[in-house]
């Protein structure tokens, strides 16, 4: 097992992750940016290194300074959390070229999967449901073709792409030049390769991931599912686990594709493949090669600690249990706590002059923020993360209810007054809901600006 152990990330996951470690008896590493000198982590860590100014460029971003770091304090192996250089194959190829061991898969299969293309390949060799699609496209006639072969409407989208950008919608041949240009436009814009894809476009799924474990010696198991499908703009806004729209059986099924799917591929440590669900059929989207921010839920229905998980099998260690010891229990609801405008989700950095988190059983709070603490301007806006977890899903929601009310954070605007909005409305309620709700309920409610 590792003496020590770099956490090269910030915020309320760098609090996370020093938390797993010094359950484990693993002493911390904190590396900082200038402007995060004052974070809980690493006050609380055993040791402090400051890599670099505050942009995360130069910091967060920084392989070469936080190499040396983890050189200098003589860290066994480095925890990437998520974002930042959590899915840069080079950093993990760099990090075990010194001796380090990277906390996740390895530089291969980061490769592999990282790549939409490649990973869809992957995926339809390794037996999981995938929506029809093509290979690269090479040229405006090529998208028509396809796009009559797989039927419209169809999604252009960029091989490198994530997060929404660089991709594009055609209902009809009138639309797909512009989709094709327009996204092979933004995808030369924003990513290493502006080569692009395409599917057929689901026009009402919900967003629902898969939670896997997978050590090296081939054994994998799932966690179950978490459903995201209440986001905005690509920015998850909650998560819920179990899913209101599977039922067991549906669970196990999925759960055991994955898992085959995921041996056939050959991948250790945490990961999440991410699906498309629509009339009751899974659709691949993408395979993330990293913790999530949302892996709270997972831990409270199943028990397990992820981060523990992650640090155990990047150590050499088997899973110590099988599929059948992993039981499922009540709901869970998370919700992240952004330093937003809730209106116009404007980030609102500043002081935090009061803060007061809801406690009580079934609640859990990740958050670095203390009373006094300054939300600094240069990083993500997400400042907590609330966890609800009870039997049902409507003991968790009327749990979530009362843990928002209770929850006091003054001197910057938060997306708190959001929250309590979108668990009141009954699609939420209902649980009935796709990934297209949440923005067309702003839409229809937006303060007139
Ligand atoms: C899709 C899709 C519908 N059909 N692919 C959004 C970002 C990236 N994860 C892939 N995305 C989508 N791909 C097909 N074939 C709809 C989306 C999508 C989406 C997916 C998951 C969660 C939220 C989303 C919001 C808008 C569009």
């Amino acid at each position: 097992m590792f003496e020590k152990v770099l956490i090269a990330n910030r915020g309320e996951l760098a609090l996370r992750i020093h938390r797993a470690c010094r359950e484990m008896g693993i002493r911390t590493v904190a590396v900082h940016s200038e402007a995060d000198a004052n974070a809980m982590h690493v006050r609380l860590a055993d040791e402090a290194v400051c890599i670099g100014p505050a942009r995360s460029a130069e910091s967060y971003l920084n392989k070469q300074a936080i190499i040396s770091a983890a050189l200098i304090t003589g860290a066994d192996a480095i925890h990437p959390g998520f974002g930042f250089l959590s899915e840069n194959a080079d950093f993990a190829e760099m990090v075990e070229l010194h001796g380090i061991t990277f906390i996740g898969p390895t530089a291969e299969q980061m490769r592999l999967l990282g790549d939409k293309i490649t990973a869809r390949q992957a995926a339809i060799e390794a037996g999981l449901p995938i929506t029809p699609g093509s290979a690269a496209l090479e040229s405006v006639e090529d998208a028509r073709v396809w796009a009559n072969k797989i039927g419209y409407p169809v999604i252009i989208k960029a091989k490198d792409g994530g997060g929404g950008k660089g991709m594009k919608v055609a209902f009809s041949d009138e639309d797909i030049a512009e989709a094709y240009t327009m996204a092979k436009a933004e995808a030369k814009a924003a990513f290493p390769s502006d080569v692009v894809y395409m599917e057929k476009y689901l026009q009402h799924p919900r967003h629902i991931e898969m939670q896997i474990l997978a050590d090296k010696y081939g054994n994998v198991i799932h966690l179950g599912e978490r459903d995201c499908s209440i986001q905005r703009n690509h920015q998850k806004v909650i998560e819920e686990c179990p899913s209101p729209a599977l039922n067991q059986s549906q669970r196990q099924e999925i759960g055991q594709i994955v898992c085959n799917a995921i041996k056939k591929i050959g991948y250790q440590n945490a990961g999440t493949l991410e699906f498309m669900y629509e009339d009751g059929k899974f659709y691949f989207l993408e395979m993330n090669t990293r913790l999530q921010v949302e892996h709270p839920i997972t831990e409270a229905v199943s028990g397990i600690d992820i981060v523990k998980e992650q640090i155990r099998i990047a150590s050499g260690a088997a899973l110590g249990y099988t599929q059948e010891d992993i039981q499922f229990r009540g709901h869970a609801i998370e919700c992240r706590i952004n330093a937003e405008d809730p209106d116009t989700f404007a980030p609102c950095p500043g002081k935090i002059t009061e803060w007061h988190a809801p406690g009580g059983l079934g609640i859990r709070v990740d958050s670095e923020i203390y009373s006094g603490y300054t939300i600094p301007p240069f990083y993500d806006s997400m400042i907590a993360k609330l966890i609800v977890h009870a039997k049902t899903r409507n003991a968790a929601l009327m749990r979530l209810r009362r843990a928002l009310e209770e929850f006091i954070i003054m001197g910057v605007k938060t997306t708190i007054p959001l929250h309590q909005n979108i668990i009141s409305q009954h699609e939420f309620i209902d649980g009935q809901y796709n990934i297209h709700w949440l923005t067309e309920y702003m839409n229809k409610h937006q303060k007139k600006a």
